[in-house]
């Protein structure tokens, strides 16, 4: 097995763990991703997910080798965008709690995109990011060109893409790609207290606030201020937040259940 999957205190760990070829994607690799994010999507004991990678790398994206075999086999892509890298994306921002990438490494091509999914990203000191499709001619996928002039502008998410220069973890933070960066020996510990954080947090809201981001992003002020006043009705009417307000009113500590 390539990927591991550990839930611990709300907090599902997926790992993609092929180390010696860092972390590169290959057919069955991609089904297990997909089934542990499902698993994490679908368990309500898991309120936050974090997505890793074993040694040195976060993940060099698609293994070039399998590609290399299937175009030999005259079998293109071999449907493995439509059939894995797709439904990986939309698992991940459409589930309903959040999802953070800690990024120990290099993270290129599909790998960087599967990183952009995810709602936050902390990054190593060591980690950089490679746009690297357009070395192999290939166009971006996994959601680069919808999540990457999101996160950094059209302008640099063009120049990202179109040239693939490798962006360093400073540069990343500085341009927005990640919120934080830590030194190597500390991404574990930090990146778990985030998940943990977010798994002890109002699991609902969140939801909404993926939901109500995602919308945001595709309609009019108008359209998401109903969705808005929609989402909010549903929150108002959470144990969570009924909970917090008289908490609040107490001079006491929310505790959130998730529910
Ligand atoms: O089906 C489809 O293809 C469609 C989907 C496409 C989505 C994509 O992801 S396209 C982009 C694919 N990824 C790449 O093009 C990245 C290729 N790798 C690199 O550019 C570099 O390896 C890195 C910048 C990621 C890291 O460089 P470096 O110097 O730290 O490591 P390295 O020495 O190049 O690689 C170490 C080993 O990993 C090496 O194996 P070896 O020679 O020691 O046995 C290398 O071949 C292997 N490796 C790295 N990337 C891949 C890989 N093996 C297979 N596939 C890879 N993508």
């Amino acid at each position: 097995m390539s990927i591991r999957y550990d839930v611990e205190s709300g907090v599902a760990t997926v790992t993609l763990d092929r180390p010696d070829a860092l972390n590169a994607l290959v057919a069955s690799m991609k089904a297990d991703l997909l089934a542990a994010l499902t698993r994490a999507a679908e368990d309500d004991a898991v309120r936050a997910v974090l997505v890793t990678g074993a040694g040195k790398a976060f993940s060099a994206g698609q293994d070039l080798r399998e590609h290399a075999g299937n175009l030999a086999a005259g079998k293109g892509l071999a449907g493995t965008v439509r059939h894995h890298y797709n439904p990986i994306v939309r698992t991940i921002t459409e589930m309903a709690k959040p999802v953070i990438a800690a990024v120990n490494g290099v993270a290129a091509g599909a790998g960087a995109s599967l990183a952009f999914a995810c709602d936050l990203r902390i990054a190593s000191e060591n980690a950089k990011f490679a746009m690297a499709f357009a070395a192999i001619g290939l166009a971006p996928d996994s959601g680069a060109s919808w999540t990457l002039p999101r996160l950094v502008g059209p302008s640099v998410a063009a120049e990202l893409l179109l040239l693939g220069d490798p962006v360093s973890a400073e540069r990343a933070r500085e341009l927005g790609l990640v919120s934080r960066v830590v030194p190597a020996d500390e991404l574990a510990k930090s990146a778990r207290e985030l998940a943990v954080r977010l798994a002890e947090g109002p699991t609902r809201a969140y939801a909404a606030t993926k939901r109500a981001l995602a919308f945001g992003a595709a309609h009019t002020l108008s359209q998401s201020l109903d969705l808005e006043a929609d989402l909010q009705d549903a929150c108002a009417a959470t144990a969570d937040h009924q909970a917090a307000t008289a908490a609040f009113v107490a001079k006491e500590r929310p505790v959130f259940h998730g529910r």
